[in-house]
C-alpha cells in the first residue's frame, strides 16, 4: 500500500521578502540667489518634515508610494548675519506646505530668497523707506490693525525698539 502524501503550505512561505521599497529622499534648503549656500551650520530652523523641525539637511529612507508632509518656513530671521529668508519656492514646484509622494530616489530642495534683516519692502536697499513702514507699525502686535508681519524683523510678536534697532544696524546697506 502506498502511503498518501499530503502537503501543507506554510503560511510562512506566502510572506513576499521585499515587496516593498524603501527610497533615500533628501530634504533641504538653499539660498536661492546663492549669497549663503545651503545653510548648513546656522542652526535656523528652514524645514519641517512629518511635524519635525529639522536644523540640518535630512535623508529619509521612505516607502515607494508612501506620502509626507513637507512644510517650508515662510520667513526665517538670522540675526548673528543680519538676514532674513524669504521662502521662494520648492524645487518639486509644491506649495510652502504639500503632501510630497515617494516615488524613488530624489532630493527636494526648498529655495529661499536673502534680504538684509530691516529690509521691509524688499527692495534690497534698507533706507528711509523702510523706516517709515517700521514707524506705521511701531507698538503693534498681531492683533493690532497697523500689524505687519515683516516689521516684526525679529519675529518674537511685537514691533518695538529691538526690531528697530536691528534696521539701523542694517541702514544704508543695499544687496545682498
Ligand atoms: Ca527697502
Ligand atoms: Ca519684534
Amino acid at each position: 500500500m502506498v502511503a498518501s502524501i499530503i502537503l501543507y503550505s506554510s503560511p510562512m512561505m506566502l510572506t513576499r521578502v521585499g515587496a516593498v521599497s524603501n527610497y533615500n529622499v533628501t530634504i533641504t534648503w538653499t539660498d536661492y540667489t546663492q549669497t549663503h549656500g545651503s545653510f548648513t551650520t546656522t542652526g535656523l530652523v528652514f524645514i519641517n518634515v512629518d511635524g519635525t523641525n529639522y536644523t540640518t539637511p535630512q535623508t529619509f529612507s521612505w516607502p515607494l508610494g508612501s506620502t509626507h508632509n513637507l512644510t517650508a518656513y515662510s520667513y526665517v530671521y538670522d540675526g548673528p548675519h543680519g538676514y532674513v529668508y524669504l521662502f521662494a519656492n520648492w524645487s518639486d514646484s509644491g506649495a510652502a506646505m504639500h503632501v510630497y509622494t515617494v516615488v524613488g530616489p530624489d532630493t527636494v530642495t526648498a529655495n529661499y530668497n536673502t534680504y538684509w534683516a530691516g529690509d521691509l519692502n524688499f527692495d534690497h536697499s534698507v533706507d528711509i523707506y523702510d523706516a517709515v513702514i517700521l514707524a506705521g507699525s511701531f507698538g503693534a502686535t498681531p492683533t493690532s490693525i497697523n500689524w505687519n508681519a515683516y516689521a516684526d524683523i525679529n519675529h518674537d510678536g511685537v514691533i518695538d525698539i529691538f526690531d528697530a534697532i536691528i534696521l539701523a544696524s542694517n541702514f544704508g546697506k543695499t544687496g545682498p
